[in-house]
C-alpha cells in the first residue's frame, strides 16, 4: 500500500476533497497541517513543486494542484467514475467546485469593501446557477435519489460535500430550495464516506 501524506493548512480548503476520497476509500494517510509560520520555512526547502499547498506526497513523489491531486486519488481508489464519460463528468464537477472555492478565496482576500460586496453578489449568483444546474443533473441521474455521476459515490459527490461545508457555513439555508441536493448532502454526510468532516 503506498503511503500518502496530504499536506495543507489547518483548514478544509483545497485539500478536503482529497482527504475525503482517502477516507471514503478506507485508506490510511497522514493529514499534515502546517501553521502559516511552519509553511514559510517549509516552502523554502524546494520540496513543493510550485511553492503552494495543497500537495500530496506519495512515497516521496510530490504532486501539486488540489484538483489534480483529488482526481489522481479518485482514480487510484475507484472513485473517479467507471467509464471515460463518467470520468469526464466527475472531472467537470470537481473543477466546478474548484471554481466555487476560488470565488470564496477571491472575496476573502479583497481589501476594498465596495469591490468585496460586488464580488459577493456575483458569487451568490454563480452559486445559485450552479446549484440549479446540479439539481437538474442529479434528477436526470436515476431520479435524483442516488449520486451525481453513475450509480455510486464518486469524487463528484465528495467534492460537492466539501464545497457545501464552506458555503453552508455562511448561508445555512442555501440548499433549502434544492431538495435533491440537500438530501444528497445529508446522505454523503451520514455515510462513512465523510468520516473526516
Ligand atoms: N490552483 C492551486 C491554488 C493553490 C493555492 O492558491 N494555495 C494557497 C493556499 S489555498 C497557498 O499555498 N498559499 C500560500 C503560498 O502561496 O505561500 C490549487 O488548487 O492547488
Amino acid at each position: 500500500m503506498p503511503k500518502h501524506r496530504v499536506i495543507y493548512f489547518n483548514a478544509r480548503g483545497g485539500a478536503e476533497p482529497s482527504r475525503l476520497v482517502l477516507s471514503a476509500a478506507g485508506v490510511d494517510f497522514e493529514d499534515v497541517r502546517f501553521t502559516r509560520e511552519e509553511w514559510e520555512i517549509e516552502k523554502r526547502t524546494g520540496k513543493y513543486p510550485f511553492g503552494q499547498l495543497p500537495c500530496l506526497d506519495t512515497d516521496g513523489e510530490m504532486l501539486s494542484q488540489s484538483r489534480a491531486i483529488a482526481r489522481y486519488l479518485a482514480n487510484e481508489y475507484g472513485l473517479a467514475g467507471k467509464t471515460n464519460l463518467e470520468k469526464a463528468k466527475v472531472d467537470m464537477l470537481n473543477d466546478t467546485f474548484g471554481d466555487l472555492l476560488q470565488g470564496i478565496a477571491k472575496i476573502h482576500f479583497e481589501k476594498d469593501e465596495g469591490k468585496k460586496a460586488e464580488l459577493q453578489l456575483e458569487y451568490d449568483k454563480k452559486v445559485a446557477t450552479t446549484l440549479a444546474a446540479l439539481e437538474k443533473m442529479l434528477i436526470a441521474n436515476n431520479g435524483g435519489d442516488g449520486f451525481l455521476v453513475g450509480d455510486g459515490v464518486s469524487l463528484a459527490d465528495l467534492a460537492f460535500f466539501a464545497q457545501m461545508e464552506c458555503n453552508l457555513s455562511s448561508a445555512a439555508d442555501l440548499l433549502d430550495t434544492y431538495p435533491k441536493l440537500k438530501a444528497l448532502n445529508a446522505r454523503v454526510a451520514g455515510s462513512q464516506h465523510c468520516s473526516m468532516a
